[in-house]
């Protein structure tokens, strides 16, 4: 039973890895930036309320994602273990999904932070070209990064739960650190 959270800034690689991984482990990818993707392209009432934060690289409000990852953590293809990408985003997520998993009598493995610097990052996601990859986008995400996300990597470390790996090596090298994680 592998059960995950992916931790790193924007264009760490959270969801490239978290992709491979749960793929080799026959488990569910949960990104929650996927999630609003697609209700974003579907114009659902969910992706209309949350299109404009994310183009502006703000996180969507809690009050609109809570819901939908208790939802997610619910269904049946997630009961044999999950990977969580870009959730938590911010400590009251982190807490919210304590309470949760304490709920529905589940816990995980470990958080993994995905360490790269900026700089990388910002060539990696200019050279993606999603909607919310222009520079000035990106590095208001960076700043919400620091601001809202990073704390968690001291709350996760404080409990003894966070393994950092370093994201700015070959997309290969990262997987294999990853799988040492799962299989050691
Ligand atoms: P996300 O979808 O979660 O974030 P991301 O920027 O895509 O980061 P990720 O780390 O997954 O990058 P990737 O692997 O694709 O969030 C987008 C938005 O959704 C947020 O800004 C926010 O508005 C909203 N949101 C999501 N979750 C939320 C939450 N919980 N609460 C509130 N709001 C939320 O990698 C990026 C690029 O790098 C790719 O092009 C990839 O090919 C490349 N790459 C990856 N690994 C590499 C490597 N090792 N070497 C070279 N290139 C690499």
């Amino acid at each position: 039973m592998v059960r995950l959270i992916f931790l790193g800034p924007p264009g760490a690689g959270k969801g490239t890895q978290a992709q491979l991984l749960a793929k080799n482990c026959s488990i569910p990818h949960i990104s929650t930036g996927d999630i609003l993707r697609s209700a974003v392209n579907q114009q659902t009432e969910l992706g209309m309320k949350a299109q404009s934060y994310m183009d502006q690289g703000e996180l969507v409000p809690d009050a609109l994602i809570l819901d939908m990852v208790g939802d997610r953590l619910g269904q049946d293809d997630a009961q044999p273990g999950w990977i969580l990408d870009g959730f938590p985003r911010n400590v009251s997520q982190a807490k919210f999904l304590d309470d949760l998993l304490e709920k529905i009598e589940q816990s995980y493995d470990c958080v993994v932070n995905l360490d790269v610097p900026d700089e990388i990052i910002i060539a990696r996601l200019l050279e993606r070209g999603r909607k919310d990859d222009n520079e000035e986008v990106i590095r208001h995400r960076l700043s919400v990064y620091r601001e809202q996300t990073s704390p968690l990597i001291d709350f996760y470390r404080d409990r003894q739960q966070l393994v950092s790996v370093n994201g700015n090596q070959p997309v290969d090298e990262v997987s294999s650190a990853l799988e040492q994680i799962v299989q050691p």
